[in-house]
């Protein structure tokens, strides 16, 4: 986890686990994995950010994926069978701060993960809305003040080396950043704006001091509240971010096009949090909105820091074959 916390990010969950601010008909979506047969299609866009470009065209092999992101229940299933701990709730290792201890705010030593909490006012500096909270993980997405963590509701304050481990219990693995899209875009052109009503969970309102919650959440839904896109998967766009298995670093190289599988860890390079090997994280959060991230898109990406989690940050997995 580096000093400067990754926490750029735009996504986050409910402030405080709270119910809908209109009434939204969930959907209890199916658990087994979809098949998605491969093809060619228009990996990227020119159109709003640069990390995001060039648009070209790209192959992906067939593969399944889950039909949502993991959920709280999900994950429960995994430590009750294996009794595995996840980094947020272990002591935190000094030496990855790159400091001498002395000068390292004693709070981020304690383990935790980043919680967005809303300023009272508007601004634009991350500082002021993401927080380290000790004792905030999976468990108590909200920190150790705030509410459980709801079974139908996707799981997050994961590290790189919990999503790795919950994988490999059920057989499969993080999708590539191709294959994520691929799913994500479902034959669909790229696009600039915020999701219509019904089709994703992201933020309405000037963010971050005004979350109007118009489309039912002002933070996590439950899996399965707004509508599956053509290949049948939920909130692939909104939601949560979803960490996939490519390393980052802005744009996409032209001449990877064959099952591309993102650059080396010794390539990747995130502006965000230099110094870090980030992940591609994909799809925006609830978090997105048209003044701040306006990644509720397919197409759009960003570093996700491996050593930390955040409370807008999940993932889904992909499957090989079809699973059991
Ligand atoms: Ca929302
Ligand atoms: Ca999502």
């Amino acid at each position: 986890m580096p000093l400067c916390l990754a926490l750029a990010a735009c996504s986050g969950g409910d402030e405080n686990g709270a119910a809908p601010i209109t009434k939204v008909a969930c959907a209890t979506p199916p658990d087994t994995p979809v098949r998605i047969a491969g093809g060619t299609f228009a990996m990227g866009s020119d159109l709003v950010d640069a990390e995001e470009s060039p648009m070209r065209a790209t192959t992906v092999g067939s593969f399944w994926i889950d039909p949502h992101e993991v959920t709280n229940g999900q994950f429960a299933a995994f430590v009750a069978a294996t009794g595995y701990v996840t980094l947020a709730e272990k002591p935190v290792d000094a030496a990855q701060f790159n400091v001498p201890k002395e000068q390292i705010p004693p709070e981020l030593l304690e383990p935790g993960s980043a919680v967005f909490t809303p300023p009272d006012t508007p601004s634009d500096r991350y500082a002021d809305w993401w927080k380290y909270i000790p004792g905030a993980n999976w468990k108590k997405p909200y920190g150790p003040g705030g509410a459980d963590a709801v079974p139908a509701e996707p799981v997050v304050h994961m590290a790189w080396d919990d999503m790795v481990a919950y994988a490999k219990w059920k057989d499969g693995r993080l999708p590539t950043e191709a294959e994520w899209e691929y799913a994500a875009k479902a034959g669909q052109p790229a696009r600039k704006d915020q999701p219509g009503p019904g089709k994703a969970n992201t933020w309405q309102g000037l963010f971050p001091a005004v979350n109007e919650g118009s489309d039912g959440f002002k933070g996590i839904a439950p899996v399965g509240c707004f509508a599956p896109n053509a290949n049948g998967l939920y909130d692939m766009v909104g939601n949560v971010w979803e960490v996939t298995a490519d390393f980052y670093r802005p744009g996409h190289d032209p001449a990877q096009r064959d099952n591309p599988k993102g650059p080396s860890e010794n390539d990747a390079y995130d502006p965000l949090n230099p110094g870090f090997a980030s992940r591609v994280m994909k799809g925006g959060s609830y978090l997105c909105a048209p003044n701040y991230c306006q990644r509720y898109r397919p197409e759009a990406r960003q570093g996700r820091d491996a050593g930390l989690g955040a409370s807008n940050v999940g993932f889904r997995l992909a499957y090989d074959r079809a699973p059991g």
